[in-house]
C-alpha cells in the first residue's frame, strides 16, 4: 500500500540572515527571556494579600533558574488603583503596598548582582486623576498645568450615568464615552481608558518634558529599560473628528458602548507618536552613552502591522528595539481591551497553520535589521493554557514554540506552569473593564501565582486572603510540585531555556518544514549544516501522528527534548509518534539545510503496513 505523504517539501521563509546577526554583545536583551511580573498576584511577604517588591526579591532565583534574566515589572507607582497601577499619582515613587524607593534600590541591587535585568512599565498616555499635574490642570486652568491634558467645552451629563454632550463619539477602552465632565474646571477631559486616567497632552512641550525627566530618573536608579504602556493612544485628532462605526470584518460587536463599536482612526496611531518614542529614545541612548550598558526600549501597541513596524524606526531615527509582537496572541485568542482594541482573534482554535501564518507575517512584515520578538501572555489576555484547549494539553509545545523562534520571546509569569485562567463569578471581578464587560475580563488572567501546595499555594502567608482567589487544583501545577517532576511543564520550559543558549537558537537561521496547512508546526534553526529541528503538533484534531526525520537529509540526528505525553524512550528517527500537544527537539548535524524534508504519516495508515 502506497503511504500518503501528508506533507512532503522543505519550504524556505524569509528572515533574511542579516536580521538576525548579533551586530553587539551591548544588546543583551537579543540573549534574554523576559520574563513578566504582574507585581500584585507574584508572592506577598507581609501578609496582606498583595504581592509586593519584597516578595519578588525572593522569588529572584526561581525567576534566574528558569533561564530568564530580564524580569519585566508591571507598574509598582504610587496609585489608587482604579486600574491596578496603570492610574499612576507619583511617577517616581513607589505604592506602599508594593514598599518604598528603599525596597526597589534593593531590587535593583539583587537583579544586577545575580547579572539579571530590570525592565519597568513607563505608562505615558495618562494619569490618575489625583495626579497633582491634574489637580493643578483642573483647578488653574491659565497655569502651568492648565494644558497638560485634552480638555474641551462639553455639555455636562444631565443625570448620572450619562455622557457629556456636545464634543464627539469617541469611546473609552473601557468603554462607554471617554469624555468625562469635570465640575471643577467646567469642562470634559479625554480618557482613553478609565474615567480616573485622564489622557495627558502631547502636544505641550511641558508634557514632554516632565515624561522625558520620569524616564530620566528611573535610569539614573539603575533599571535597564523600558516597556512603554499603550503608546499607540499617545495622540488624538486635535479637530476631535467622529470616529467611523466599525463595518464589514472590522465589525466586532452591537454594542455602541463597546470600545470595538468605532474604528479608531482619530485616536490611535498618530506619526507624532514616533516623534515622541525618538525622544525616549534618545534619553535613553545618553544614559547608555555615560555608563556603557545599553537600555531596552518596548513599545506596547495592539496596532496593525505597518503601523507597528514603525516602532522599530521612523524617518531614518531609531525608535524601540522592538514594539512586542502579539500576532501569536491575537490568533490564538480576542484582545482583552487592556491594550486597547488591538486585532481581535477569531476565536477558533489556532493551530500549528494558524501560529506558523502569525509568525511568518510578522517576520515578513519586520524591516530589515529589525529583531523579532515573540509574546503568547500576557495580563490583559486570557492565558495560553486556557486559549488552547482542552486546558494544559499544548502549554509545553507552546513555550517550546516561544523560547525556540529567533529573537526574544516574553514569558509571561505562570505560563511556564501552565497556569490557566481563574473562574470568576461577575460580581468577583475587580477589573474595571471586567466589571463593565464581564466577559471581557482580565481578572482571570492575574491570578496568585502558584509556588507551592501549602494553604494560598504559598502566594501569601496571610492573615489577609488573595486579592484574587488561587487557582484551583494548584497542588498539581504549582512550583514545588513540578520541580520534583522530571517532565513537567516547568521542567520542559528550563529544558528549552537552556538549549536556547545555543548559537543556533540565538543566531541561526530559521526555515519552516511543512506545507502551509500542516498541523505539525517544524521548523530549522541552524547555523551552516547543524543546526535543531524544532517539531510540534498543534491541532484540535485527536489522530496521532508519525514523525519521519529519517530522510531529512541530515547524516546524524538525535532527540535532545522530548515533550510527548507517551511513547517516551521508544525514538527512532525514522518514526516519531506524536500526539497533539506534543513537542520534539533534534539536534542535526551534516544536513544540507536547503534540502531539509520531513515527512508526517497518519498512525492508522502506517499500521496498515
Ligand atoms: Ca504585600
Ligand atoms: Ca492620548
Amino acid at each position: 500500500m502506497v503511504l500518503q505523504l501528508l506533507s512532503i517539501s522543505a519550504f524556505l521563509l524569509l528572515l533574511a540572515s542579516q536580521g538576525l546577526e548579533a551586530e553587539a554583545t551591548s544588546d543583551w536583551w537579543k540573549e534574554e527571556i523576559i520574563y513578566q511580573v504582574y507585581p500584585r498576584s507574584f508572592r506577598d511577604s507581609d501578609g496582606d494579600g498583595v504581592g509586593d517588591i519584597q516578595g519578588i526579591i525572593e522569588k529572584l532565583d526561581y525567576i534566574s533558574g528558569l533561564g530568564a534574566r530580564a524580569v519585566w515589572l508591571s507598574p509598582v507607582y504610587p496609585s489608587p488603583m482604579a486600574d491596578f497601577g496603570y492610574d499612576i499619582s507619583n511617577h517616581t515613587d513607589i505604592d506602599p503596598v508594593f514598599g518604598s524607593l528603599t525596597d526597589f534600590d534593593q531590587l535593583v541591587r539583587e537583579i544586577h548582582k545575580r547579572s539579571m535585568y530590570l525592565v519597568m512599565d513607563f505608562v505615558p498616555n495618562h494619569t490618575s486623576d489625583r495626579h497633582p499635574w491634574f489637580e493643578a490642570s483642573r483647578r488653574d486652568p491659565a497655569g502651568p498645568y492648565g494644558d497638560f491634558y485634552v480638555w474641551t467645552d462639553c455639555r455636562p451629563p444631565t443625570k448620572a450615568g450619562e455622557a457629556p454632550g456636545g464634543v464627539n463619539n469617541w469611546l473609552s477602552c473601557f468603554g462607554g464615552s471617554a469624555w468625562q465632565f469635570d465640575p471643577i474646571r467646567g469642562q470634559c477631559y479625554l480618557h482613553q481608558f478609565c474615567a480616573e486616567q485622564p489622557d495627558l497632552n502631547f502636544r505641550h512641550a511641558g508634557v514632554r518634558e516632565a515624561m522625558r525627566s520620569v524616564v530620566r530618573f528611573w535610569l539614573e536608579r539603575g533599571v535597564d529599560g523600558f516597556r512603554v504602556d499603550a503608546v499607540k493612544h499617545l495622540f488624538e485628532d486635535p479637530m476631535l473628528r467622529d470616529e467611523p462605526v466599525a463595518a464589514g470584518p472590522e465589525k466586532l460587536t452591537d454594542d455602541p458602548a463597546d470600545h470595538n463599536y468605532l474604528r479608531h482612526d482619530f485616536t490611535t496611531d498618530y506619526n507624532e507618536t514616533y516623534d515622541v518614542m525618538a525622544e525616549w529614545r534618545l534619553v535613553l541612548d545618553e544614559v547608555a552613552g555615560a555608563t556603557g550598558r545599553r537600555r531596552l526600549l518596548v513599545a506596547e501597541a495592539y496596532s496593525d502591522l505597518p503601523a507597528l513596524m514603525r516602532y522599530y524606526s521612523w524617518r531614518g531615527k531609531a525608535l524601540a528595539d522592538f514594539p512586542f509582537n502579539f500576532g501569536l496572541l491575537t490568533a490564538s485568542g480576542t484582545e482583552r481591551g487592556g491594550g486597547g482594541g488591538g486585532g481581535g482573534g477569531s476565536g477558533r482554535f489556532c493551530n500549528a497553520a494558524c501560529l506558523r501564518t502569525a509568525a511568518q507575517q510578522f517576520l515578513n512584515a519586520a524591516p530589515e535589521g529589525a529583531w523579532p520578538n515573540w509574546v503568547l501572555g500576557n495580563h490583559d489576555n486570557s492565558r495560553l493554557s486556557t486559549r488552547f484547549p482542552p486546558e494544559g494539553r499544548f502549554v509545553r509545545a507552546l513555550n517550546t514554540l516561544l523560547l525556540t523562534l529567533p529573537g526574544t520571546p516574553t514569558c509571561y509569569y505562570g505560563d511556564e506552569l501552565g497556569m490557566s485562567d481563574l473562574q470568576l463569578l461577575p460580581e468577583q471581578m475587580v477589573d474595571p473593564l471586567g466589571r463593565r464587560f464581564p466577559e471581557q475580563s482580565r481578572d482571570p488572567a492575574r491570578g496568585p501565582m502558584l509556588w507551592s501546595e501549602g494553604p494560598q499555594a504559598g502566594f501569601t502567608d496571610g492573615p489577609s486572603p488573595p486579592w484574587l482567589p488561587v487557582e484551583s487544583g494548584f497542588g498539581a501545577k504549582c512550583v514545588a510540585r513540578q520541580l520534583r517532576m522530571p517532565n513537567s511543564t516547568l521542567a520542559a520550559f528550563q529544558a528549552v531555556a537552556e538549549l536556547r543558549r545555543q548559537r543556533e537558537f540565538l543566531d541561526g537561521e530559521l526555515r519552516f518544514l511543512m506545507e502551509t496547512e500542516a498541523e505539525l508546526l517544524a521548523y530549522w534553526r541552524g547555523l551552516g549544516d547543524s543546526g535543531y529541528i524544532v517539531a510540534m503538533y498543534i491541532s484540535a484534531n485527536t489522530e496521532p501522528l508519525v514523525l519521519d526525520l529519517s530522510a531529512s537529509g541530515c547524516r546524524s540526528m538525535s532527540l535532545v527534548a522530548d515533550f510527548r505525553a507517551a511513547n517516551r524512550n521508544d525514538f527512532s528517527v525514522s518514526g516519531v509518534a506524536m500526539q497533539p500537544g506534543d513537542a520534539i527537539i533534534a539536534k542535526a548535524a551534516d544536513c544540507k539545510p536547503d534540502q531539509l524534508e520531513l515527512r508526517v504519516f497518519q498512525r492508522s495508515r502506517r499500521e496498515e503496513l
